[in-house]
């Protein structure tokens, strides 16, 4: 009892009355909760304090696990998501209730749209209120709100269930397709008092909590016929394969198939992208050209052109094999001739045996073919990324940034903006898995800072964040979280002045307009504000030696790159999404 009378801050006078009426030891649900998560291997959380969860987050730190107190939930939420793709164990969010749970509810819809593992925990007001909209503080009925948003939503009422709430909550998180789960503890649950040993009882260890999903032997058949019959095969890797951690194996098969592939943006490195199969600079002929697709825990969503459309060549030119562990995602756009369903490891291990001696490899002219489109690319962008000029443009900029990360391969790249994002996918190769993190399948503003501080929390590497000014500014504050954790982040800001460019007008001259932002504004101020390093930079090479400065000192820096603020293209790669109106006015 003492132990635990202590932690409840009783008094002493309060401790020695207890201790005489009850010799057994108690529990709460604060510790509970605490007890569950760490007894299944989590140890950080990311979140913003207040009522009813201020202790928790005492507490956990007390207990000794890491918790990050961020500006704004939607950044925790963001670095909890990354944190599960990182991992493959799910990220915890931890907020306040109504608005902090919207705020973080953002972050958890965006995780399961990127099939992120994550775990948002809100405190909740009191039940009884709620439902009879009684107007308690902070009122919403937060579970009903995330069911529709996540993968499963979860409440728990009674402390003796929280072991088995989280249990479920983890298992929801990381099993078959991972996503964001939404767990609800309401004020009520922290203070409740249990028996210690009971408590202790109630616990679950998550045992084998995303399990191998082996592939039907008919299934791989079926597939090694269509890429034995291919006369032009390739293979598109997403970002699936590379949360799934198969590296060793997705790379052996590959190289063994002899197959060219395309990396998705954060499949980036699972093979170096200087690999000799990468057809990642010949991508439009690979996806038009090609007759036989093996896709590896890729979508074909709106960032494959759905699998048809001009970017795919002729109608019906081609056939479609899926390895994915969701068996819904089979025909979601296009037939899918040879659905492999299962768990990346287990099916491409599966095809690799498959191959066996008799593979003769990938048809010579089609590598070949792929194998030129790409170098005369790469021949053709190369000038590009010389140029050593003020202002500079986001070529000659990202030429810079690409060979930083050629030089420092394990660092981290986190991106997002328009050209800033589009440009330096293409321009900044990647030489390891899991060290590209992006905007992902929403093209979603925002991950910026949040993604950046996981990633660096998570694996202790250094990381270079390259920001369009716009995409910067929807976390931005989290520069004082890095600053106060003393993280190993450089960011790059690409200060065009505005959205896509800076130099639009407001056509009546009475405002800004709706794209800019001011003029020449000093992002690496805001750096310093909070005792980090700010520069500002306005030629490639002011650019490296900056980056490389900082990546040296591990310190949180800020630089400001002054970009041409007529470079960028609307929406960067993707301006073609933009309706067009056809009416005109005077
Ligand atoms: P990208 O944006 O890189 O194309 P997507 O997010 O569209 O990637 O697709 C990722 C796919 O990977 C999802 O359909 C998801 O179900 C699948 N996936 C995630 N983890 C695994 C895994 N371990 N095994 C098999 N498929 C997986
Ligand atoms: N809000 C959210 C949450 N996500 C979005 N994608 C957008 C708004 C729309 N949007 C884009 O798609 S890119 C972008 C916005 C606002 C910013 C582009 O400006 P930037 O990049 O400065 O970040 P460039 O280099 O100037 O193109
Ligand atoms: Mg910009």
């Amino acid at each position: 009892m003492t132990v635990v009378a202590k932690k409840l801050d009783m008094s002493a006078a309060d401790v020695a009355i207890a201790d005489f009426y009850s010799p057994t030891e108690l529990t709460d649900g604060f510790h509970l909760v605490i007890d569950a998560l760490k007894l299944n291997g989590i140890d950080t959380i990311y979140g913003v304090p207040g009522i009813p969860i201020t202790d928790l987050g005492r507490m956990a730190q007390a207990e000794g696990m890491r918790v990050l107190s961020f500006r704004h939930e939607q950044n925790a939420g963001n670095a909890a998501a990354i944190a599960g793709f990182l991992t493959k164990k799910p990220g915890i969010c931890l907020t306040v209730s109504a608005p902090g749970f919207l705020n973080g509810l953002t972050a958890l819809a965006n995780a399961t749209t990127n099939c992120f593992p994550m775990i948002l925990i809100s405190g909740s007001s009191e039940r009884e209120i709620v439902d009879l909209q009684q107007g308690d503080y902070e009122e919403m009925d937060q579970l009903a709100i995330a069911k529709p948003l996540c993968k499963a939503a979860f409440r728990v009422l009674h402390a003796c269930d929280i072991g088995i709430g989280v249990a479920r909550a983890i298992r929801a998180a990381v099993s078959g397709r991972p996503g964001g789960v939404y767990l609800d503890l309401p004020a009520k649950l922290f203070a409740q008092v249990i028996d210690a040993q009971h408590g202790a009882k109630s616990l679950v260890k998550v045992i084998d909590a995303a399990p191998a999903q082996l592939p039907a032997p008919t299934a791989i058949a079926r597939a090694l016929d269509e890429l034995r019959n291919a006369k032009r095969p390739l293979i598109i890797l997403g970002k699936g394969a590379a949360y799934a951690q198969a590296d060793d194996v997705v790379r052996e098969f590959v190289e063994r198939s002899g197959i060219p592939y395309v990396p998705m943006s954060m499949a980036k490195g699972l093979l170096p992208d200087t690999h000799p199969l990468s057809a990642g600079a010949a991508r439009s002929t690979a996806l038009k050209d090609s007759d036989v697709v093996l896709l590896v825990g890729a979508r074909l969503n709106w960032l494959l052109s759905h699998g048809k459309g001009k970017a795919w060549g002729e109608p019906g030119s081609k056939r479609f094999i899926q390895i994915d562990i969701e068996p819904r995602e089979m025909d979601s756009n296009v037939e899918i001739v040879a659905p492999v369903v299962g768990d990346i490891g287990s099916c491409v291990s599966a095809l690799l045996d498959g191959l066996g001696d008799g593979w003769k490899g990938a048809p010579a002219e089609w590598v070949e073919t792929i194998r030129a489109k790409r170098e005369a690319n790469i021949a053709k962008m190369a000038p590009k990324l010389m140029k050593n000029t003020a202002p500079m443009d986001f070529h000659s900029a990202l030429g810079a940034l690409r060979t930083v990360i050629k030089e420092r391969p394990d660092a981290i790249l986190v991106n997002e903006g328009a050209n800033t994002l589009d440009l330096a996918r293409g321009i900044i190769d990647m030489y390891q898995p899991r060290k590209r993190l992006d905007v992902g399948t929403w093209g979603i503003m925002g991950i910026g800072m949040g993604f950046a501080i996981a990633a660096a929390v998570e694996t202790g590497k250094p990381v270079l964040a390259v920001e369009g000014d716009s995409a910067f500014g929807f976390s931005g504050m989290e520069v004082e979280t890095i600053c106060r954790y003393k993280l190993p982040i450089c960011i790059v800001i690409f200060n065009n002045n505005g959205i896509y460019r800076g130099t639009d007008t407001d056509p009546t001259g009475r405002d800004p307009a709706t794209t800019v932002f001011v003029p020449d504004s000093r992002y690496d101020r805001m750096m310093e504000a909070f005792g980090g390093v700010g520069a500002q930079v306005f030629t490639p090479d002011e650019l490296k030696r900056a980056v490389d400065a900082a990546m040296d000192s591990g310190k949180p820096t800020l630089i400001n790159a002054v970009i041409d603020p007529a470079a960028g293209s609307e929406s960067g790669n993707i301006g073609s999404l933009n309706p067009q109106s056809v009416i005109k006015r005077k």
